[in-house]
């Protein structure tokens, strides 16, 4: 029997589900991209909010790319499971608050209704950094990206989640509805002022008067997210299903931690979400740095680091001596940059060790890996340009770099393939053989892509002389051996 609101009453006993009347509740919020993470993150917090009795405050959940969330869920009145995962131990919770899922390549006009309907205040997203058409390396909008180009000639079937929410903006300001909210979900740097700016860019190209009012009028908060949610697998869907008693076609997993902290800056009203353990704070950015840079510039590093030396999952990789050692002495790099107290930024590295350590989770290195061009910028190269403008050692944080870029050559150090899941890459023609090019050319290569790398950190020749160094290292000695001969930077 498949999961749904009639079967509910079925689930194995001790499961938790919706602790209200699904049919009383009402949308309030349209997610873009429904993926894994806004099911076991953003609509948890909501999920709560509904059972508080903030019954208007429901999900409407939209996909800007594949069709598959929607096909899983729709036979299940929006219901799903989340597994919340810690070494073993297993606990579901049937979640209620996404009410169904509209694929916008098959009906742009349906996800502009619902953007344009009044009773929806909150708009959130969670597209992945590439989603944003922005250019990393000058922070700008990528007018030459295909589906900004696409959505300027086409402003009323747009494709790009910038297009989307342009359109619906400018049609509630003709409607005189009030102004929604624009709350980013995604690990981007400042991700409400980055969505801010793309978003006036965009719209200045279409029109100066709506790029002045979206400056004016439309919200973007920024926000740090939190909880690691591995893609769900068919080994997880069967288990999870047995585990229910119905069949769940799209359950999704995540660790006990979870951290949602939010500028508190709202046109048109929010949830209580305090109420369900969500921090609101005048400035994001302490929080932000402190996961971008320890959370995921560690986890990018694993990744690269654990994948040439054949580590499928984050466990494995941490539990290798050589990988600990070097992500212990990243921290003890990182720690400095960061503009909280050494102590608490020390304690929660070892939160972090602790998570890394979950051997149930199943996060896959290449999981991470998928889109690093598009996340190094904001995890390790950030971080390591304030070490090299304050004259701090930053050895690891460069090793990780040059990991990547090994990584990138197709190959682990056993010569099984890498395979590159990458938007940069696809675009990259003359992307070097790394088994055929010497050293230094690879590396004048990679760095000669200014959306990674920006203008800077090509011409600071320290930099270039030590990546060179870490690359060659690794090409010659494979990553492990590197890392050891790599101790004294
Ligand atoms: P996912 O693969 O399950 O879902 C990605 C979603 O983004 C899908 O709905 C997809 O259609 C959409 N998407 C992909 N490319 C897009 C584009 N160019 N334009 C518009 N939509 C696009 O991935 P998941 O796990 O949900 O992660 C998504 C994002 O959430 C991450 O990139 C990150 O920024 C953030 N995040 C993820 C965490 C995790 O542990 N999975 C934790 C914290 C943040
Ligand atoms: C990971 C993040 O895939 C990745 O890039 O580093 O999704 C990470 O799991 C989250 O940011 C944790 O909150």
């Amino acid at each position: 029997m498949r999961l749904t609101n009639s079967t509910l009453a079925q689930l194995k006993a001790g499961i938790a589900n919706p602790r209200y009347d699904r049919a009383a509740i009402r949308p309030g919020i349209v997610h873009l991209g429904t993926g894994a993470f806004h099911r076991a993150h953003q609509a948890v917090a909501i999920d709560d909010s509904l059972a508080r009795g903030e019954t208007d405050w429901a999900i409407l959940g939209s996909s800007l790319r594949g069709r598959e969330t929607r096909d899983a869920l729709a036979p299940q009145d929006g219901l799903y499971a989340l597994a919340i995962r810690d070494s073993g131990r297993e606990e579901l919770r049937v979640i209620g608050s996404v009410l169904g899922v509209t694929v916008a390549p098959e009906n742009p006009t349906t996800l502009l209704d619902q953007l344009t309907d009044p009773a929806i205040r909150i708009v959130t997203l969670t597209i992945t950094e590439k989603g944003y058409a922005v250019d990393l390396g000058s922070g700008g909008l990528r007018q030459d990206h295909p589906d900004i180009v696409h959505d300027l000639a086409n402003p009323q079937l747009p494709r790009s989640a910038l297009g989307f929410l342009v359109e619906a903006i400018a049609r509630r300001r003709r409607d005189g509805s009030r102004p929604f909210t624009v709350l980013s979900c995604d690990n981007l740097p400042q991700n409400g002022r980055t969505l801010k700016r793309v978003l006036t860019e965009f719209a200045a190209l279409r029109d100066k008067d709506l790029a002045a009012y979206i400056a004016g009028e439309i919200p973007c908060p920024s926000s740090m997210v939190d909880r690691i949610v591995p893609a769900t697998t068919d080994v997880d869907r069967a288990a999870i299903s047995a585990s229910l008693g119905l069949e769940d076609a799209w359950p999704v997993l995540g660790e006990p931690f979870s951290q949602w902290v939010i500028e508190d800056r709202f046109a048109a009203g929010r949830p209580r979400l305090e109420e369900s353990g969500v921090e609101f704070t005048d400035d994001v950015e302490p929080f932000e740095h402190m996961k971008l840079r320890l959370l995921n510039g560690t986890h990018s590093t694993i990744a690269a680091v654990g994948r040439l030396a054949g580590h499928d999952f984050v466990a494995q990789a941490i539990a290798d001596p050589v990988i600990r050692d070097l992500i212990e002495r990243y921290w003890q790099c990182a720690i400095p940059t960061l503009a909280i107290p050494v102590d608490r930024a020390f304690a929660y590295t070892r939160q972090l060790l602790g998570r890394y350590e979950n051997t149930s989770l199943h996060h896959r290195t290449a999981q991470i890996a998928s889109d690093a061009s598009q996340k190094l910028p904001q995890r390790i190269l950030s971080p390591l340009r304030d070490c090299r403008a304050k004259g701090l050692p930053c050895g690891p944080l460069v090793f990780a770099v040059a990991a990547w870029i090994r990584s990138c050559g197709g190959s682990d150090d056993q010569g099984r393939p890498l395979p590159l899941n990458d938007p940069t890459f696809e675009a990259w023609t003359s992307q070097p053989d790394q088994r055929n090019v010497p050293p230094q050319a690879v590396i004048e290569a990679f760095l000669g892509l200014s959306a990674v790398f920006g203008e800077d950190l090509p011409r600071d020749a320290g930099f270039v002389d030590d990546l060179q160094a870490a690359y060659r290292a690794i090409a010659t000695q494979g990553v492990l051996n590197a890392a050891q001969s790599w101790r004294q930077k």
